[in-house]
């Protein structure tokens, strides 16, 4: 049932975390064997060092076709509408969340695929869990369209293992943090926001109340997290499409103080609007016991590491933007 990765597609290429976790596996796998999509961002960089295609998600001939036409074995399906913009449309959300996952897991079911990989994400909880270590098994009755939407993919993954064995893996991410490709429309926004509006206008307004706290993550670790949990045994697998991981936890105010720290000129204040319902309604960290038992994950990056390596990066970044 379950086979090595060889042809890689990556759904969602030119998104934040598509956008890096495509070079790792092209380090990986070889720059051809890793196909990336996108829709309505164009690839630019090193993204078209290798394959790149265009393709709607919810057109499921189209990703049947791009799959035969590379003889793709594996997918990472990462398009996706976050939690803010799928509250302002959640018609939208539900049509890509959902629609595009099921589009997915049907072309791996027809086409029998090895492995499919999907990030789920904290939004699967809502009010009723506890608010520190939300156990792997709890209650999911998200209050939010994005959070339904991925309690469904969850669900779904699962649903598509234990029925047809296609080996569907995923696990719940916090936000995460990053420099080279910004989120769109998340809750968890402000945590990458707060970097660009420090280096750049020395002032930032959070979204959130300064005791907002969130499970957040840094991309070297989502990145890591997710290839970890598709290389990872079978046999080792006690879950399949839901796995907490589980890194950084820290408020609104800890991040600010921690950027001040380093940019002592950067003030702040905290202007809760809508996005901050989304937030209340998720947990404050998580429990990723399972994670950690099952296929060895462990994050790296502390807040200090993760603050530090972020403001370099991210200062390069907009200098070297500015000398072009
Ligand atoms: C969002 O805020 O919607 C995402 C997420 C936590 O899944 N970053």
């Amino acid at each position: 049932m379950a086979g090595q990765m060889k042809k890689i597609l990556v759904i969602g290429a030119t998104g934040q975390i598509g956008s890096e976790l495509v070079s790792h596996l092209r380090e990986d796998y070889g720059e051809n064997s890793v196909i990336g999509t996108y829709n309505n961002t164009d690839p630019s960089g090193d993204l078209l060092d290798g394959p790149m295609e265009k393709l709607d998600v919810l057109n499921a001939g189209r990703i049947g076709e791009v799959v035969d036409k590379y003889e793709v074995d594996s997918v990472f399906h990462l398009a996706a509408i976050l939690s803010a913009k799928g509250e302002s449309n959640p018609q939208l959300a539900f049509k890509v969340n959902v629609m595009g996952t099921f589009n997915v897991l049907e072309v791996g079911r027809k086409q029998q695929l090895n492995r499919i990989v999907i990030p789920s994400s904290i939004g699967v909880f809502g009010p009723e869990v506890p608010r520190e270590k939300a156990p792997n098994e709890t209650v999911l009755r998200p209050t939010s369209m994005y959070g339904v939407t991925k309690v469904t993919g969850e669900l779904l993954g699962n649903y598509y293992f234990n029925k047809y064995g296609l080996d569907v893996r995923g696990a719940r991410f916090p936000g995460i943090i990053s420099y080279k490709t910004l989120p769109g429309g998340g809750t968890t926004d402000y945590a990458v926001e707060a970097f660009y509006k420090a280096i750049e206008d020395r002032h930032y307004s959070f979204f959130v109340r300064e005791d907002t706290r969130l499970p957040l993550m840094y991309m070297p670790d989502c990145t890591r997290a997710l290839i970890e949990l598709a290389q990872a045994d079978l046999e080792d697998l006690n879950y399949h499409a839901d796995y907490n991981v589980s890194s950084l936890s820290f408020s609104a105010r800890d991040l600010a103080e921690a950027i001040r720290k380093r940019i002592p000129e950067f003030s702040f204040d905290f202007q809760p609007d809508e996005r901050q319902e989304i937030a209340d309604s998720w947990p404050n960290s998580m429990d990723d016991t399972p994670a950690r038992k099952d296929w060895g994950w462990q994050p790296r990056f502390g807040l200090e590491e993760m603050t530090d390596d972020m403001i370099d990066k991210l200062k390069e970044k907009l200098d070297e933007h500015e000398r072009k």
